[in-house]
């Protein structure tokens, strides 16, 4: 590759001054060509650009690259530069591929024809529809944007794929089965353990929740993302962002990894076998890159299935690289739900023949992400984020339930089940667009007319909402609102009274429970309830390099009766309590 000698270069006041007419016609012609590819056309806040913007661990792979000769040149080193910005800072919305997610799509058959000049337009301002304006927020200089300009317009470099083969060479057994104990070794009350996600340490904390005592400090995957359990609350199953699979035995004197497998390039979900009979046989992992999901021995995460999820979208599209997105177990049927975040299929996989693996994809609304049961454990809820839509599954029938129109970008974790004083059984969800709580009733045998229905909307601090929890002994409804703009708010939690929801939330201010004595960011996230459901746990998340905390609230009185500071909680951000996530208390 040559080096581009390009002088156009995009100077914020200058360039905007002279060439006024240029940009006025590109930056308006950028703003509309970059609505999300078929999400929502409102905009996109500040809190989702930042929840979207996490580094993709593909920069540093390997991959195969051709050149194209149509594009403007560059040479090795910058392609490769760009090459990490891009996997740093775009792959998240416009896909691995450039084939666009909830961005556009960036393939030089768009980009050629577009040109450098419009390009460098759209990286710099942005457009209200969700496109950061990298320039002008200071994270690129113009250097950069023409950079970036001129990489899109070449052919996307493409990452390897991941065999069975290749999974099976990283495949540690550190404990063989046989080794391993055959009752419980330690007096620790696992039912009320919690595994806590140190996202930038790649370790997860096991924290015994009736001590409060850190019970061991465990080595898992780059920026590990959720812990699941199995059916019988004996193994943990860990996913990383960089696919590695960790399989903790809390039976152990110390518990500790068995074993481990590096199933993909990039990952965010891990489910295991549920249903009566299938306890612990099987585990399913999804990844983001090679767009696929594993079934595994529960035991020794041994590969015996690949199931690729590229395909056509709900709206009869090829989608290329269709990410797995949530996982759960049916408590109905020997199957696993698998969500396909952008073809909006919902694949149920049945796992009792792996050889002639039965399959049901059903068809919901695309950008699937994350959910979980209603009360009654029969129907999967779950987001199709951008589409701002919460999708039902009747597990029992396997089929499509309903497609609920909710706030913008819905984000429940795995939502919040409870009794409402008026409209009965219902399941909620906060969001990340706005501050609406969206409250669903869920029972169509006793509660026929408000079923599947958003029965009301809570109006909640603010957007940047990530998670929403109660507990069946509770009458707490707990939000958090991590990624809001304002600290006051992502720093403070809203808590309703189910028993009257017309009530205002109390506000209470999490982090300065912990007392941390620096001015950083003090995100807190994600309540977690423990086995009895008396106390709640929330993350106060700072940098990597500043003082965390995990601070565990009284449930009745609403107060901060223990702070967690042990120097190594770093970054902690996802909690899972053991019996909970076992049982899919939520
Ligand atoms: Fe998550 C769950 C994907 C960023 C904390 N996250 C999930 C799930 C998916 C997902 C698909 C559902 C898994 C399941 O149930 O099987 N998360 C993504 C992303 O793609 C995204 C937006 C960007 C990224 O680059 O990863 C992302 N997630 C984050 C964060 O920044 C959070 C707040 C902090 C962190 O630890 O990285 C975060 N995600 C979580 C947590 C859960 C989760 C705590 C599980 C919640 C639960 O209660 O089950």
């Amino acid at each position: 590759m040559k080096t581009s000698m390009r002088k156009s270069k995009l100077s914020p006041l200058t360039a905007v001054l002279s060439t006024a007419m240029l940009i006025g016609a590109t930056l308006a012609q950028a703003q509309q060509a970059s609505a999300p590819a078929g999400g929502h056309q409102g905009g996109v806040t500040p809190a989702e650009q930042k929840y979207q913007g996490a580094p993709s661990p593909l920069a540093s792979e390997p991959m195969h690259q051709t050149s194209n000769p149509k594009a403007p040149p560059m040479t090795q080193a910058e392609f490769d530069r760009a090459r990490q910005i891009y996997f740093e800072r775009c792959a998240g919305c416009h896909g691995v591929l450039r084939k666009g997610a909830t961005g556009k799509a960036l393939t030089p058959d768009l980009t050629i024809a577009k040109g450098t000049d419009y390009l460098k337009v759209f990286i710099g301002y942005g457009s209200p529809a969700g496109m950061p304006n990298w320039l002008t927020s200071g994270d690129f200089d113009e250097a950069t944007v023409d950079l970036m300009a001129r990489y899109i317009q070449h052919d996307p470099p493409t990452p390897p794929e991941f065999s069975m083969e290749d999974m099976e060479k990283t495949r540690k057994e550190y404990i063989p089965v046989d080794k391993r104990p055959t009752k419980k070794m330690n007096n620790y009350n696992i039912n009320n353990i919690f595994s806590v996600t140190l996202r930038d340490a790649g370790e997860i904390a096991l924290i015994d929740g009736d001590t409060k005592e850190i019970i061991n400090i465990v080595k898992t995957g780059y920026a590990v993302h959720i812990s699941r359990l199995s059916a019988s609350g004996r193994y943990l199953y860990v996913i990383g962002r960089d696919a590695r699979l960790n399989l903790i035995d809390l039976w152990m004197e110390k518990p500790d990894n068995v074993a481990e497998i590096k199933i993909g390039l990039e990952a965010r979900s891990v489910e295991t076998s549920k249903f009566k009979g299938w306890e612990d046989k099987i585990a399913v992992a999804g990844t983001y890159w090679p767009p696929q999901f594993v079934l595994m021995d529960g035991d020794t995460l041994k590969p015996r299935k690949i199931v690729s999820t590229r395909g056509m979208t709900v709206d009869g599209e090829y989608h290329p690289e269709p990410r797995v997105a949530a996982i759960v177990a049916s408590h109905q049927k020997p199957e696993f739900l698998v969500n396909a975040k952008e073809t909006g299929k919902i694949w149920m996989v049945d796992y009792t023949d792996l050889e002639n693996l039965k399959t049901t994809q059903i068809d919901s609304a695309k950008f699937l992400h994350d959910g979980g049961f209603d009360s009654t454990r029969r129907y999967f809820l779950t987001a199709a984020n951008a589409s701002d839509k919460i999708v039902v599954v009747d597990t029992k029938t396997s089929k499509l339930e309903a497609v609920i129109p909710v706030g913008k970008t819905p984000h429940p974790g795995r939502g919040a089940n409870f009794k409402h004083p008026k409209f009965g059984p219902v399941w909620a969800t906060s969001g990340l667009g706005d501050e609406s709580i969206a409250i669903i009733g869920t029972d169509p045998a006793k509660n026929k007319a408000n079923a599947w229905k958003v029965v009301q909307s809570l109006k909640g601090q603010g957007g940047g909402s990530l998670f929403i929890k109660t507990h069946p002994t509770s009458t707490n409804l707990w939000v958090d609102t991590t990624l809001n703009p304002d600290p006051k708010i992502s720093q403070s939690v809203a808590v309703y009274d189910i028993r009257d929801l017309s009530k205002a939330p109390q506000i209470i201010d999490i982090a300065a429970c912990a007392k941390i004595d620096d001015d950083g960011a003090k995100r807190v996230v994600q309540p977690e309830y423990n086995q009895k459901g008396d106390e709640v746990w929330f993350s106060v998340w700072s940098a990597k390099n500043k003082q965390s905390a995990i601070v565990v609230v009284d449930d009745k009185t609403r107060t901060c009766k223990t702070v967690l500071n042990d120097k190594r909680l770093v970054t902690p951000t996802g909690k899972f309590n053991v019996y909970n996530t076992q049982n899919d208390v939520y």
